[in-house]
């Protein structure tokens, strides 16, 4: 598809085009010309019509479909919302409402993306296509919380609180729908039935905080559980220093009720923020099913993985054996209190030489807000005049890239889907949190005493607002997705490529693009179709298909459905992802570990370490000329 002479998109098998003049009654946008011999099937206005009825509202309601919170509703009701939604056009710039203004409209944006500020002008999110604003205020009742402008030419449905109580019931129960989605993404609830959640949506309290409120204290009575549904909070210690922070979908306060305890920490608002509270009787009642999960989770805060409170010296630290050196720095295995730890350690001077300073600054900050099974977390950090500390929980069954070389041949695909799945959980945890992680290798997955993959080496993480872009290359060249090759912005939809590679080459035993010349490999990344291994299964071959797509806006992952496209595609069809996300399910590997102190798993050469590391690490800027 060219518009004036320039290239906008390609358009493969499958696809269609030619919607847009129909619909909005307008010339054509764009030339469409055939590459190669095509077939294309065609439909006129007219028969259109009769078939399916109007394509303005078929239309309308293929948005509808993709909108996350409207996934609850039946089709007709869909149908129903998407015949009495109106179009509206803005231009970059305009407001679409102010903070402060009552509500009376929300919208689903169509086209282009919107800005959503504060009061100061700061940006607090943005939307794009298939995501909608506005809804907070009809469902509270309450006056618009933020300002709304278009930042680019853009198109939304918009729709009128009349006529989202005529077609979609009470707004209770909308509130509820919104309410059950949100849950889903409690990592904690994951175990519950949709009934169940059903359960909760209507038990759960609203409750708001300001910046700067406790919400609770250490030592008093808790009776009420929370979950945080918008904004942060801090946990904070004895003298007033910073624990660690919660941000949305983080939950408290259960062990108090679970133990009949007094609270063990204060935890304040660290900016406005919604909570769910429940109180003890429904806890109890609700989440009775959970409660063998939350008492091993509560006993969690006591075993290693704990935040050490104390600021630590390397004094402290006693050191047992080295588990491997990078680019900038070494890991070794270290020994405080009796308890075994990772301690990396970064030369200051090194860092300041390569300019990797906000990049380890990142990765100390979103350790620090990170704790997740599926991730290697954060236990404390510490700086003295040469060097920077970040002591990890120990993860001691070695690197997933050593298991995976040392092995005779590729994984069965049932035993790829397993540490595909891990991997999936790490990254899900992550983008939930709007961090895409761009650095998925098998060197950054640590195989842990269960044989469970952890995702470590957060350096190039980065936050990314849902629709915003980045543009800093990094990551490994066999991994790299084509945006990030040709250097045209990338975000979360990053990591979904590598997926594919990683599952790709599990199974296959090599990557798809490789190339022993560096750059004919990025050709092939943006340009050479790969070549599907003959072993592969029908539903393997589909998958990768779908993930090691080119353009973002059609590869598996990047879309409205986001995380649970990759999911429920057919080859982890059966795949207990409940169990998974429990830790309830047998790996195919157990590395063998000995006992707490045990490094037996990262010996590998030093000097194959630092080759390794060296060659697939590209550092920001390099590739200029290419
Ligand atoms: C072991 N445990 C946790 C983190 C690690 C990072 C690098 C190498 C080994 C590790």
């Amino acid at each position: 598809m060219t518009r004036e002479g320039a290239q906008v998109e390609r358009v493969k098998e499958g696809a269609y085009f030619g919607e847009k003049a129909l619909i909005n009654a307008s010339p054509r946008s764009a030339t469409a010309t055939a590459d190669s011999y095509v077939v294309c099937y065609t439909l006129g206005r007219a028969a259109f019509n009769e078939l399916l009825g109007p394509i303005e509202d078929v239309w309308r309601y293929e948005t509808l479909r993709r909108v996350p919170i409207l996934l609850n509703l039946s089709e007709q009701q869909l149908f129903q919302l998407a015949r009495c939604m109106a179009n509206r056009s803005f231009e970059a710039g305009e407001v679409v409402f102010r903070q402060g203004e009552v509500g009376q409209e929300f919208y689903v944006v169509e086209e282009g993306s919107f800005s959503i500020t504060d009061q100061e002008g700061r940006e607090l999110a943005t939307c794009g296509h298939g995501q909608c604003f506005g809804e907070l205020a009809l469902l509270n009742k309450e006056a618009r919380a933020a300002t709304v402008h278009a930042s680019t030419a853009a198109k939304v449905l918009a729709c009128t609180r009349a006529d989202f109580d005529t077609h979609l019931g009470s707004l209770a129960e909308i509130r509820n729908m919104w309410r059950f989605e949100a849950l889903r993404k409690v990592p904690l609830l994951t175990a519950l039935t949709s009934q169940q959640r059903l359960a909760l949506c209507t038990a759960f309290e609203t409750r708001k905080m300001s910046a700067g409120q406790a919400v609770i204290r250490k030592g008093e009575q808790g009776d009420t559980f929370f979950i945080l549904e918008e904004g942060t909070c801090t946990v904070v210690g004895d003298e007033g220093q910073e624990l660690g922070k919660l941000g949305p979908t983080a939950y408290f306060g259960e062990r108090a009720l679970l133990r009949n305890e007094p609270r063990a920490a204060t935890v304040t608002a660290a900016s406005d923020v919604r909570l769910l509270a429940l109180g003890r009787d429904d806890f109890t009642r609700l989440l009775g099913p959970l409660n063998k999960l939350l008492q091993s989770q509560a006993a969690a805060y006591d075993t290693p993985t704990a935040k050490i409170k104390k600021t630590l010296t390397i004094d402290d630290l006693q050191h047992v054996a080295v588990l491997g050196s990078g680019a900038f720095g070494r890991v070794t295995l270290v020994c405080y209190e009796g308890k075994y730890y990772a301690l990396k350690c970064l030369s200051k001077a090194h860092v300041v030489q390569t300019g990797l300073q906000e990049h380890i600054k990142r990765e100390r900050l979103l350790m620090g807000e990170f704790d997740s099974p599926f991730l290697v977390n954060l236990v404390s950090s510490f700086q003295d005049s040469h060097s920077l500390y970040m002591v990890m929980e120990l993860v001691q069954g070695g690197e997933f890239f050593t298991y995976l070389q040392n092995r005779e041949a590729p994984l069965s695909e049932d035993e790829a889907r397993f540490y595909a799945a891990c991997v999936i959980l790490g990254l899900e945890y992550m983008h939930d949190r709007g961090v895409a992680w761009r650095d998925l290798k098998p060197e950054n997955l640590l195989i842990d005493t269960r044989g469970f993959l952890k995702i470590t080496d957060f350096g190039f993480a980065k936050k990314i607002a849902p629709t915003g872009k980045t543009y800093t290359l990094c990551g490994t060249p066999e991994y790299l997705a084509p945006e990030l090759v040709t250097q045209s912005g990338h975000n979360k939809g990053a990591d979904w490529w590598s997926v594919g590679v990683l599952i790709y080459e599990m199974v296959a035993g090599y990557p798809p693009f490789y190339q022993e010349d560096r750059v004919a490999m990025f050709r092939a990344i943006c340009s050479t179709e790969f070549k599907m291994p003959q072993n592969f299964s029908k539903e393997l071959r589909d998958l990768i298909k779908r993930l090691l797509v080119r353009a973002t806006s059609r590869r598996l992952g990047c879309m409205a459905g986001g995380v649970a496209e990759v999911k429920q595609h057919p080859w982890f069809k059966g795949f207990d992802w409940d169990a998974l996300a429990q830790r309830k399910m047998k790996a195919p590997y157990v590395p063998k570990v000995t006992g707490p102190a045990d490094s037996s798993n990262f010996e590998v050469s030093q000097a194959a370490q630092h080759a390794r590391h060296n060659s697939r690490y590209i550092s920001t800027g390099a590739f200029k000329d290419f």
